[in-house]
C-alpha cells in the first residue's frame, strides 16, 4: 500500500503553491492551530511521545457560530506533510481536510489557512486525516483531534446547567496477530482527555445539578463502552444531530469517530467511575472519576453483566415510503487475507483503493447507500462533507430521524443510509478504522 502515502508526498510538495508568508493574508484567523511534537503523560509510567494541537490533548475546544466564515491557520511543525479535517462539517473539498479530495497537504515546516462557513450546528470535532501503515505512532494514533462545536444561529436551547467534553482515545498501539490469523492493533494504555483513570482531574459536580456530556471517541481503531456507575445516561443527540427519540440507557458505545451527547441528572451523591465497562479496557486506564461535591472516599464501580446499545431506539420507525425519488449505491465489503502474520486488505465491490469506482452524483439528488458488509469485522463506515439519515439497520426499514456521519455495521449485516448530495465536489467515503482505511477501505463520490 505504497500508493496512499506516494499521493501523501505528492500533495505536499504541490502545497507549496496555496502557501504564502502570514504577511500576505492581512486580517488575522480566528484561530491558530499548531500542530508539533508532544510528550503526553497519561500516567507517570505511561508516556508517549506524539504529536498535538497547541500542545494539549485533546487539542483546543473551538467554538463557532454556525454560518459565521472563520479562517483558521495551521503551522506544521512537524517533519511529515500534514492536513486537518473537519469532521461532520458540509464544507468545500478543497478545506475538508482530505487528500483523496484535493485539499493540498501543508509541507514540513509551513502555514495554511483554512476559510469556511460552519454547517450545521452541532458537536464536531477535527482531526489529522494521514497515513499510518504500520507506524502507530502516526496519523489517527497521534493525539490530532479536538472538538469543534458549531453554535445554532439562535443559541442553542438549554437542556442542561453546564457541559463537559469528554476524549476518548488509545495509545502505544502494535499489531498482534489473532487466533484467526488476522493482525490488530493492541494498546497499551487508554485514556479520558489524555489521562488513565486515576490521575486526571476528577469532574466535579454538585447533587441536582443536569450535566451534558459531549463524548467523542477519536481512537483510531477501537469501539468504546461507556457507563457511570450509580447513573443513567438521557442520549438526545448522536454525532452531534439531535435524535428523534432520546432515550435513557445504562451505557453508550461508540465507535471509532463517533460522538454522543447525554444528559447525566447528578442525583446519586459519592464517588464514582466514569470508565470502559470492558474490565481490560478500564484495567489500561480508561476512565474518569465523577465526585459530588464533599463526597469522600475511594471512586466506586458497578460491573455491568451485558453490553448493551442500539441505534434504533433513537429513530422514528415509519412505513417504509416508495422509493421512486432515491438512486440505490450498493457498496459491499470484504477483506482479502493476505496470509498469516500480515494485515488483510480491504475491498469496496471487490477493489482497493485508489482503484475502488467513483460514483457520479447530481446535485439535488437523493441517494440511498446499501452498505453490505461480508466480512468478519465491524466497521464504522463515514461520509464526508454530508449527513446521512439511516434507514436500515438491523433488517428493519422504515427509520427516521437518525442523522450521522459515522455509522457502524456489524460483521455480516447490511444497513441502508440516505443523503441528499447537496454539497458539489469530491467526497470522501471510508472506514474510520485507520488500519482499514490505509489498506484499501475508501473511495470517492464524484458531482456530475
Ligand atoms: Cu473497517
Amino acid at each position: 500500500m505504497l500508493t496512499r502515502r506516494k499521493f501523501g508526498q505528492l500533495g505536499g510538495l504541490a502545497a507549496g503553491a496555496a502557501v504564502l508568508p502570514g504577511a500576505l493574508w492581512g486580517a488575522a484567523p480566528d484561530v491558530t492551530l499548531e500542530i508539533a511534537p508532544y510528550l503526553l503523560e497519561a500516567s507517570p509510567k505511561h508516556r508517549y511521545r506524539t504529536i498535538a494541537y497547541n500542545g494539549q490533548v485533546p487539542g483546543p475546544l473551538l467554538r463557532m457560530r454556525e454560518g459565521q466564515t472563520q479562517t483558521i491557520e495551521v503551522r506544521n511543525l512537524t517533519l511529515d506533510p500534514e492536513l486537518v479535517h473537519w469532521h461532520g462539517l458540509h464544507v468545500p473539498a478543497d478545506v475538508d481536510g482530505a487528500m483523496e479530495e484535493g485539499t493540498p497537504m501543508i509541507a514540513p515546516g509551513a502555514t495554511a489557512r483554512y476559510t469556511f462557513t460552519p454547517v450545521p450546528a452541532g458537536f464536531r470535532w477535527f482531526h489529522t486525516h494521514t497515513f499510518a501503515g504500520n507506524n502507530l505512532n502516526k496519523a489517527g494514533y497521534t493525539g490530532q483531534h479536538g472538538f469543534l462545536m458549531i453554535e445554532p444561529r439562535g443559541g442553542a436551547p438549554a437542556v442542561a446547567d453546564r457541559e463537559i467534553y469528554l476524549g476518548l482515545h488509545d495509545w502505544g498501539g502494535r499489531f498482534e496477530g489473532g487466533g484467526d490469523g488476522f493482525m490488530n492493533p493492541v494498546y497499551e494504555a487508554s485514556t479520558i482527555n489524555g489521562k488513565m483513570l486515576g490521575f486526571g482531574e476528577p469532574v466535579k459536580v454538585k447533587t441536582g445539578e443536569r450535566v451534558l456530556m459531549h463524548i467523542l471517541n477519536s481512537s483510531a481503531t477501537e469501539v468504546h463502552w461507556l457507563a457511570l456507575s450509580g447513573h443513567t445516561f438521557r442520549v438526545v443527540a448522536l454525532d452531534g444531530n439531535a435524535v428523534a427519540q432520546p432515550q435513557t440507557v445504562p451505557m453508550l458505545r461508540l465507535a471509532p469517530a463517533e460522538r454522543v451527547s447525554a444528559v447525566v441528572d447528578m442525583n446519586a451523591p459519592g464517588v464514582w467511575v466514569l470508565g470502559e465497562v470492558r474490565k481490560h479496557v478500564q484495567a489500561v486506564g480508561m476512565g474518569i472519576v465523577v465526585e459530588y461535591a464533599e463526597a469522600t472516599g475511594k471512586p466506586v464501580w458497578t460491573q455491568p453483566d451485558d453490553l448493551v446499545w442500539n441505534y434504533r431506539q433513537f429513530a422514528d420507525v415509519q412505513e417504509a415510503k416508495a422509493t421512486d425519488d432515491v438512486t440505490r449505491i450498493e457498496l459491499a465489503f470484504d477483506s482479502k487475507f493476505q496470509g498469516h502474520g500480515n494485515e488483510e486488505l480491504w475491498l469496496i465491490n471487490g477493489k482497493l483503493y485508489p482503484k475502488t469506482d467513483e460514483p457520479v452524483l447530481k446535485t439535488g439528488g437523493r441517494y440511498r447507500l446499501v452498505l453490505k458488509n461480508h466480512s468478519m469485522d465491524d466497521h464504522p463506515l463515514h461520509l464526508h462533507r454530508h449527513t446521512f439519515e439511516v434507514v436500515q439497520i438491523d433488517g428493519r426499514n422504515g427509520l427516521r430521524g437518525l442523522r450521522k456521519d459515522v455509522l457502524l455495521v456489524p460483521a455480516k449485516t447490511t444497513a441502508e443510509v440516505e443523503f441528499v448530495a447537496d454539497n458539489p465536489g469530491r467526497t470522501l467515503f471510508h472506514c474510520h478504522q485507520q488500519d482499514h482505511m490505509d489498506r484499501g477501505f475508501m473511495m470517492v463520490f464524484r458531482y456530475a
